[in-house]
């Protein structure tokens, strides 16, 4: 009984006055990390997610700050650590029961943020290099994990300075949905005496206000406080002194003010003797203790906040990632813009590949199947054409190379028609892409692995095929459908073990474990049977095409006829990685990309966005990003190149 009791004391209730006490810290006791892991440790609770961005000008100090934290921040230490978010299944969960995050696509958020946060970290933390300007909302979406335990998920929009600046709708958007805010100020841009320091300090005090105004818990950070940036300290305690007196007169419950460094005070410049000023010094040697407090502060306030009011259901995660440059951001409009061309192209684009920001990495065939990987680089929406590596070759090839569906799994290729397919080619990239026939003629197939294709046949059958030395051989097969159709698509999704797939007007899924196929499962899509083609997306939303070349996209209850969307040529639509975007040519040989709208309806670019092309192009590919179309043109030798703004 006795221990009962002495357990209830420590779980938060909804009530105000435990609340404050169990939120209070002492952020001058010389103990601050030791008393706060025990204060993270005993925080009962369910999952919680949390929203906080972090306000500053350009080049003022955010996205460093993010990174120093997600990257030191240490539960052992701090209480608190932030990690990628690398096991989806608890989100999903959560995500089943509220409907807001399903709209916002938290799951594609996550895994988005997975790569961006591990890229950056790399060039951050291990090359000890600072970040590139932002110059599109970025998001950073973490797991909670306190020193016993998960404690839920953190957001933190990195938008670019220049948002902030404009105060565009999307900053408008991430301050509204916040749990938190930090608030980044470059002491030196601070403390001049100018228009625009003027212009600085007022906007400053603007977001303070309002921040104050919805009771959100405050941490201003004066950034850049080491001998590094060269900041005299007077001036750091001067803005540091005129900061108190606005934190005593808002009228937040929680507002502290920290002098925040990356790399630490102790660092001097003698340290770093004669490197590359531009460079950072060695992670290992960084010291970013204040910064880390400032977060680890903030973090649980927000959490203690939101125990106390309840989950934040507003959050809005943005799910369409874009690179748009600082003016298209204030602009919702999506608009497709050409950027430039490569001219006399042997090669034609097939397929685009993982690649670093500002860079696209596009594999290309010639006509006699040589392949190559063709740079791209980007830079403030134009582009250089960087380095081209031949990458073996298709041996013989049909003469409509580029109308065969290309995949690529892992550093192999895999090759094929997209219908009627009765031989695949499969290969290392950069050795040969060899010709091998299947055993039956396969209405749709996809990669499974390496060296096994999942097949749906014309019959309803779907197969396991796998290389065996020179030949495709089915390990497993299961009939699925009963009805013949030549119209169908599969997919495997990995995070359910599953094989989706739609056959003519019928549709199933079964489970695939360990190679083998398992229960059946139930996806039921709306009947639909005029159409000439299907595919199926992550979302497992159908993006299909009536005889008619009328767009639709149906679900389990839902068909959607997407308006002015006419699609006749099947071979120029383009599906991104995430799929979250389709580019496509329409009739009027227009340029369009389809792509859910921040209410998660699909919708399709208008006239005045997309781009009226004067020729058929013979492909179009989205590149893996979502963020460029290349279309080529055989005769003319030309591979153009556009960039998807505002979405
Ligand atoms: N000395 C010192 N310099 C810093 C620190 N943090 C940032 N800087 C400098 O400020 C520059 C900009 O930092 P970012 O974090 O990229 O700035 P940002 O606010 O994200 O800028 P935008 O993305 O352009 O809006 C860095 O490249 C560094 O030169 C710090 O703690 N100490
Ligand atoms: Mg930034």
């Amino acid at each position: 009984m006795s221990e009962k009791k002495g357990e209830r004391k420590k779980t938060i209730k909804k009530n105000d006055e435990i609340i404050i006490n169990e939120s209070s810290i002492d952020l001058e006791n010389v103990e601050f990390f030791k008393n706060i892991v025990k204060k993270f440790t005993e925080i009962e609770s369910d999952q919680i997610i949390l929203s906080i961005p972090v306000w500053g000008w350009q080049d003022t100090g955010k996205t460093t700050s993010i990174l120093t934290a997600g990257y030191f921040l240490n539960c052992v230490s701090h209480g608190i650590s932030l990690s990628v978010v690398n096991y989806l299944d608890e989100l999903e969960r959560l995500q089943d029961q509220n409907d807001w995050m399903k709209k916002n696509g938290i799951i594609e958020v996550a895994i988005s943020s997975k790569s961006i946060f591990l890229s950056a970290s790399k060039d951050f933390i291990d090359n000890n290099s600072w970040p590139p300007g932002t110059d599109a909302h970025t998001p950073y979406f973490f797991r909670i994990d306190k020193p016993n335990g998960q404690l839920g998920y953190l957001y933190i929009p990195d938008i670019p300075g220049g948002s902030f600046q404009d105060a565009t709708n999307e900053a408008i958007e991430v301050l509204e949905s916040a749990d938190g805010i930090v608030v980044i100020i470059d002491p030196q841009l601070y403390n001049r005496q100018n228009s625009l320091a003027k212009h600085y300090k007022d906007e400053i005090r603007g977001v303070l206000f309002a921040s104050a105004k919805r009771k959100i818990p405050i941490a201003i950070f004066i950034t850049k406080s080491d001998n590094f940036s060269g900041i005299d300290s007077a001036i750091i305690d001067d803005v540091n002194a005129t900061l108190e007196i606005i934190k005593s007169s808002v009228e937040a419950h929680d507002i502290e003010v920290f002098r925040t460094s990356v790399i630490g005070f102790e660092i001097v410049n003698e340290k770093i003797g004669t490197q590359d000023e531009k460079k950072l010094p060695e992670s290992n040697t960084r010291k970013p203790e204040l910064l880390l407090k400032g977060w680890i502060w903030l973090l649980f306030k927000a959490i203690h906040r939101s125990i106390k009011i309840g989950v934040n259901d507003k959050i809005n995660f943005h799910p369409s990632v874009s690179l748009g440059n600082r003016k298209s951001l204030s602009s919702s409009n999506p608009d497709i813009r050409e950027i430039g061309s490569l001219t006399n192209q042997e090669s034609y684009p097939i397929l685009s590949i993982q690649s670093p920001k500002e860079q696209l990495d596009i594999i290309s065939a010639a006509n006699d199947g040589t392949l190559r990987k063709q740079i791209i680089k980007v830079k403030d929406s134009a582009i250089s054409t960087g380095s081209v590596l031949e990458l073996g070759k298709i041996t013989d090839p049909p003469e409509d190379i580029f109308n065969l569906k290309f995949q690529y799994n892992n550093g192999s290729l895999i090759a094929g028609k997209s219908k009627e397919a009765d031989v695949i080619w499969s290969g290392i990239l950069g050795e040969e892409i060899k010709k091998r026939p299947i055993e039956n003629t396969i209405a749709s197939w996809n990669a499974f692995s390496q060296n096994e294709i999942l097949t749906l046949n014309n019959g309803g059958k779907i197969s396991l095929i796998s290389l065996n030395g020179d030949e495709w051989l089915t390990k497993k097969f299961i009939p699925l459908f009963s009805k013949k159709s030549a119209v169908s698509s599969l997919r495997y999704e990995k995070k359910l073990s599953s094989v989706l797939a739609i056959h003519g007007t019928e549709s199933e899924g079964v489970k695939l474990i360990d190679g083998t196929f398992d229960e059946r499962l139930k996806y039921n899509l709306k009947k639909n049977d005029d159409v000439i083609f299907l595919h199926i997306l992550p979302s497992l939303e159908v993006f299909a095409i009536s005889n008619e070349g009328k767009l639709r996209i149906f679900s389990e209850d839902n068909v959607q006829e997407i308006e002015g969307a006419n699609i006749t040529n099947l071979e120029l639509i383009s599906f991104g990685l995430n799929n979250s975007r389709i580019a496509f040519i329409s009739a009027d040989n227009t340029l369009r990309i389809c792509f859910k709208d921040k209410k998660g309806q699909f919708q399709i670019t208008g006239n005045k966005y997309s781009v009226k092309l004067t020729g058929l192009p013979d492909s179009v590919i989205l590149d893996e990003s979502e963020n460029y179309v290349i279309c080529s043109f055989r005769e003319a030798m030309i591979w153009r190149v556009f960039k998807i703004y505002g979405l």
